[in-house]
């Protein structure tokens, strides 16, 4: 029986995302980037962030060049309960072994390669998958600094001053029917997604909105919550130094 309820949480990680907002819990997603993490010291890691206020595993990043997210994710899977979502960079960054993913369309841009081909040619690994697929429309605002997803997706950020732009693209994802919403400043982001751009963009959404990139700090975090924010995303600060997650104790 515990062993069934477990699995339905895990499983059913939109249905948890929607019962956790209607509780007002907010929730804290650890970015992992295949390229970046150290496995050998994975275990000291997830201790951390397993006494930490965080909710789910992302794992992801804009490329993967030599292939380890389906090494990552077996190796995080074995240590942690937490649900393991992917935040693929493309195609080649799924992993049948998490258990959901963000399939993102980049709505901020206007490049078809992200706006529904790589959708198209993930559809065969995941048609047969039992990986729960979490619709996502994907806006990168600028945060400051040229960021990897504007690279290699060869697109521009919105201004974070153009609120209407960055409200209507969020409420077009909506109407178009994804199921959350990720504003992101971009990993390692010097400017993260500001107070106002939350607060309008959650006041009009009725699906749960994401926001990450460059937050390193409990009071950013505590800010994008206090503003609307239902899941914050943070990588880089947990990479750099994951004393942080000390700060964030259950
Ligand atoms: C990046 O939103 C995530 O895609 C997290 O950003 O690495 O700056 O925390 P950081």
């Amino acid at each position: 029986m515990y062993r069934e309820l477990l699995i339905f949480a895990i499983v059913n990680i939109y249905q948890n995302i929607l019962l956790a907002k209607k509780e007002g819990k907010k929730l804290l997603a650890v970015l992992i980037d295949p390229e970046k993490i150290d496995l050998e010291n994975i275990a000291i890691f997830f201790e951390k962030v397993h006494q930490s206020i965080a909710t789910h595993i992302f794992i992801g990043g804009s490329t993967d060049v030599d292939n380890q997210t389906e090494n990552v994710v077996s190796e995080i899977k074995k240590i942690t309960h937490l649900p393991i979502v992917l935040f693929p960079g493309d195609v080649s960054q799924i992993s049948e072994k998490a258990d959901g993913i963000l399939f993102l369309s980049l709505l901020s841009g206007r490049n078809p390669e992200y706006l529904i081909e790589q959708q198209i040619k993930s559809v065969p690994f995941l048609k047969n998958s039992n990986l729960e697929i979490l619709p996502t429309g994907y806006i990168l605002v600028d945060g400051k600094k040229e960021t990897a997803t504007q690279r290699v997706s060869n697109t521009k950020p919105i201004q974070q001053d153009n609120l209407e732009l960055i409200l209507n693209t969020a409420l077009a994802g909506q109407f178009s029917g994804k199921n959350l919403i990720y504003i992101e400043a971009g990993s390692g982001a010097i400017e993260a997604v500001n107070q106002k751009i939350i607060k309008e963009v959650s006041g009009s959404l009725n699906i749960p909105l994401i926001i990450g990139g460059g937050i390193r700090s409990k009071k950013q975090l505590e800010n994008a919550f206090n503003s609307g924010a239902d899941i914050v995303v943070i990588g880089t600060a947990f990479e750099n130094d994951d004393s942080f997650f000390l700060d964030l104790k259950k």
